[in-house]
C-alpha cells in the first residue's frame, strides 16, 4: 500500500482479545444493563460515524429507530476497509471491527488524529450485546454486506450485493439490542434527540438527522446542522434568558495535536453556565480545560478593567473569577490525542498540556476580543464590578448577622412567636402569610411545639434579587433567623430550630405568590432543609358547609363529592374559603394546625429539583418564556398551588 498520510487499512486494525467476555459481564462494557446501557449501544455505534466526520471523510449522519426495534446508523465516510486483514487471513477488516473486541481505528497508528475515547469500546461490543447486527459498507463502487446473528456470529462472509449508489461511499450499521441481556430494549427518542444535538453543535456544518419510524412513535426526521457549531450551542443556551449583549464571542487555537474552541456570551442573571467537552464528550467534572479557560479569564477580564481605569482604586481593586463568570454562558471544547478521563464519574480532563494551551490561547485571545469590542467590554466589566459589590456587601451582612447572634436561640426576631420546647425533632414553626391570619394562629397553637411567624404583604422575587438585597428584606432576615441555621453555602442542617417548617398561606393568588416565593428561597438557600424533607406545606379546607348547627369544613373538591354523597338526599350551602382570615381561630386550629386533625404535604425533593427549573422561568425576566411556560407546563407547575 502507498504510503500516503491518509492512507490507513487492514493492517493497521490491531486486535486484542475475542467477543465472549462482552456477553458475560456487559456492565464492564458498556456500565449497566439499564437504559444508560442501552442507549451507551447508540452513542458507540453514532461515534464511529463522527469520528468519520471529525477525520474530515463524513459530512452527514442519519440515525433511524426502525420499525422493528432496530437502530439504523449511516454515515457518507470512507466506509470502512473491506480488505483482507493481516493477522486474520480470511477475514475483511470489517468483520475483524466487527468480531474483535478493542480492533478498530482508534487502536492502529496512523488511522484517526482524535476520537471519542471514553465510549470506544468497539462496535464489536453492539455486536457481542444484540440478536442481530447488518453491515453495509459503501466502498470501491461495491455495495459490501455482513450479517451478524446473536452474540455477534457471522452469517457468512462479507459479501458484494450489487453496486453502491454512483459515487457513494460510506458505512450503515442496524443493530437489534439482545432482550435478554437488557432489561428493555425500547429505546428513548428524547434520549437520543439531545445527544444528537449536543454532537451536532459540536461539530460544525456536520448533518445530523434522526426519524422514528416505531409505531405509535412515527415523526418526521429531526436535523441538526449548525454552521455556527459551538457559538450556535451558545445562542441556544441563552435563548431563554436574556443576553447582556448580543455577540457570541469566540476564541479558537490549534497547536501540534491538539486544539480548543470557546465561545461564550453574558446573560443579565447570575448563574454561571460553563460546560466543558474534550473530544466531543461532556467533562461535567471539568478538568484541565476549564482551569485553564478560568484562569485566564480572570486575567484577561481584570488586565483590561484596570488598564481602561474601569476599576476604582481600593473600592473593587480586583475582580474575582467567580464575579467575571456570573451570568456567563460558556462552550469550551478542545480535540486531542489520547484524553485522560479522572475523577469520580470520569468525567475530568486530566491532561496537564491542555491547561496551558487554553490559559496561554485565551489570555492572548480573548485580550484581544476586549480591545476588539469596546462596549461588550464595558458591560463585562460593569457587571462583574457589580457582581464583587454584591459579593462583599453579602460578606458583611452575614458578619453582621453573625456578630448579633453568635450562639444559637439569641437574638430571634421580634416577629417571632416561639415555641417552648428546646428539642428541635419536636418543634415546629408556621409561616404564615399575614398579620390578621399571624394572630389567629398565635392563639390556635399549641405553645409547647409549635411557633408562629408572620410574614406580611409581597417579598421580594428572590430569584431576581441578589444575596445582599435578599437578607436587608425583614421578612427573609427574620426567616434566616428563626430557622437559625444561617442560609447559602454556609446553611448548616445540624442547626434548624424546627423539624417541620410549614408554609401556611391563602388558597388564592396572593397566597400561591408567597408560597411560590418562600419555596424558592429555601430551595436555593436552604437546600439541604428540602432535600431533608423539612419543609411542609400546610393545606387549609376549601369548603365549609353547615350541618345542623355545626360548622363542617371539607378540604377539596373531593372531599365534598363525598360529603354530597354520604348526605343523599339533603341540599347544603358550600362556602368557598378564600382566605385563613376568613377562619376564627379555633377553625384555623381544628382544620389546618392540630396535628391530629391536619393534612400536611411534604415537599419533596424531586419536587424541588423541578421547582427550581420552574422557578427561575417563573421568576424569570422574560415574559414570552414565562408566558409559554405556564400553558405549556401547567401540570407540572400545579403543585407549587395547592
Ligand atoms: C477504519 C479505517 C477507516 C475507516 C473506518 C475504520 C471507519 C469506521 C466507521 C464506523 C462507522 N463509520 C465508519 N467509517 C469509517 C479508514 C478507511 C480508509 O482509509 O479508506
Amino acid at each position: 500500500m502507498a504510503q500516503v498520510e491518509a492512507s490507513y487499512g487492514a493492517k493497521d486494525i490491531t486486535v486484542l482479545e475475542g467477543l465472549d467476555p462482552v456477553r458475560k459481564r456487559p456492565g464492564m462494557y458498556i456500565g449497566s444493563t439499564g437504559p444508560t446501557g442501552l442507549h451507551h449501544l447508540v452513542w458507540e455505534v453514532v461515534d464511529n460515524s463522527v469520528d468519520e466526520a471529525m477525520a474530515g471523510h463524513a459530512t452527514k449522519i442519519d440515525v433511524v429507530l426502525t420499525a422493528d426495534g432496530g437502530v439504523r446508523v449511516s454515515d457518507d465516510g470512507r466506509g470502512i476497509p473491506t480488505d483482507a486483514h493481516p493477522q486474520y487471513k480470511n477475514k475483511s477488516a470489517a468483520e475483524v471491527v466487527l468480531t474483535v473486541l478493542h480492533a478498530g481505528g482508534k487502536f492502529g497508528g496512523g488511522g484517526y488524529k482524535v476520537s471519542g475515547g471514553l465510549h470506544g469500546v468497539g462496535i464489536s461490543v453492539v455486536n457481542a450485546l444484540s440478536t442481530r447486527l447488518r453491515l453495509e459498507i459503501d466502498r470501491d463502487g461495491d455495495h459490501h454486506v455482513i450479517e451478524f446473528a446473536k452474540g455477534g456470529k457471522p452469517q457468512g462472509r462479507l459479501q458484494v450485493e450489487g453496486k453502491a449508489p454512483r459515487g457513494r461511499t460510506g458505512t450503515t450499521v442496524t443493530f437489534w439490542p439482545d432482550p435478554l441481556i437488557f432489561d428493555d430494549v425500547e429505546f428513548r427518542a428524547q434520549t437520543i434527540v439531545e445527544r444528537l444535538q449536543m454532537m451536532a453543535f459540536l461539530n460544525r456544518g456536520l448533518e445530523i438527522r434522526f426519524t422514528d419510524q416505531r409505531p405509535g412513535h412515527e415523526g418526521e426526521p429531526t436535523v441538526f446542522k449548525y454552521a455556527g457549531g459551538i457559538e450556535d450551542f451558545v445562542r441556544h443556551l441563552n435563548a431563554s434568558k436574556e443576553p447582556l449583549f448580543k455577540r457570541v464571542g469566540y476564541i479558537a487555537a490549534t497547536e501540534e495535536t491538539q486544539e480548543v474552541e470557546i465561545a461564550f456570551q453574558w446573560n443579565t442573571g447570575y448563574h454561571e453556565g460553563l460546560h466543558s467537552f474534550a473530544n466531543g464528550i461532556a467533562t461535567n467534572e471539568g478538568g484541565m480545560h476549564e482551569e485553564g479557560f478560568k484562569k485566564a479569564l480572570t486575567n484577561a477580564v481584570n488586565k483590561y478593567a484596570k488598564a481602561k481605569g474601569l476599576l476604582k482604586e481600593g473600592k473593587d481593586d480586583n475582580l474575582l473569577g467567580e464575579d467575571i463568570r456570573e451570568g456567563l454562558t460558556g462552550i469550551i471544547s478542545v480535540r486531542l490525542q489520547d484524553p485522560q478521563f479522572e475523577g469520580q464519574t470520569k468525567a475530568k480532563l486530566g491532561n496537564v498540556s491542555m491547561r496551558s494551551l487554553v490559559e496561554r490561547s485565551t489570555n492572548e485571545r480573548l485580550g484581544d476580543w476586549l480591545e476588539e469590542h469596546p462596549p461588550e467590554a464595558r458591560q463585562i466589566v460593569q457587571k462583574s464590578v457589580q457582581a464583587a459589590r454584591a459579593r462583599m456587601a453579602a460578606r458583611q451582612a452575614r458578619d453582621a448577622t453573625r456578630r448579633k447572634s453568635p450562639l444559637e436561640g439569641a437574638g430571634m426576631p421580634g416577629k417571632l412567636t416561639d415555641c417552648s420546647v428546646r428539642n428541635p425533632r419536636e418543634a415546629e414553626i408556621f409561616i404564615v402569610e399575614g398579620d390578621s391570619a399571624g394572630g389567629s394562629a398565635i392563639k390556635a397553637r399549641n405553645p409547647r411545639n409549635q411557633a408562629i411567624l408572620p410574614i406580611r404583604g409581597k417579598i421580594l422575587n428572590v430569584e431576581r434579587a441578589r444575596i445582599d438585597k435578599m437578607l436587608k428584606n425583614n421578612e427573609v432576615e427574620a426567616l434566616v433567623k428563626a430557622v437559625g441555621a444561617g442560609f447559602g453555602e454556609e446553611f448548616d442542617l445540624e442547626k434548624i430550630r424546627y423539624h417541620k417548617v410549614i408554609l401556611m398561606a391563602d388558597a388564592d393568588v396572593d397566597g400561591s405568590h408567597i408560597r411560590t416565593l418562600l419555596l424558592t428561597f429555601l430551595f436555593r438557600q436552604m437546600k439541604p432543609l428540602v432535600e431533608a424533607g423539612h419543609v411542609y406545606i400546610a393545606q387549609p379546607p376549601l369548603f365549609s358547609t353547615v350541618v345542623g348547627k355545626e360548622k363542617t369544613y371539607l378540604k377539596d373538591e373531593a372531599a365534598r363529592i363525598r360529603f354530597l354523597n354520604e348526605h343523599e338526599g339533603r341540599k347544603f350551602e358550600f362556602q368557598r374559603l378564600k382566605g385563613l382570615g376568613e377562619m376564627d381561630w379555633r377553625e384555623l386550629g381544628d382544620t389546618t394546625m392540630d396535628p391530629t386533625r391536619r393534612t400536611l404535604l411534604q415537599v419533596s425533593f424531586e419536587q424541588a429539583a423541578i421547582a427550581d427549573d420552574v422557578m427561575s422561568i417563573l421568576m424569570g425576566e422574560d415574559v414570552s418564556v414565562r408566558k409559554n411556560f405556564i400553558t405549556t407546563n401547567a401540570k407540572d407547575v400545579r403543585f407549587l398551588d395547592i
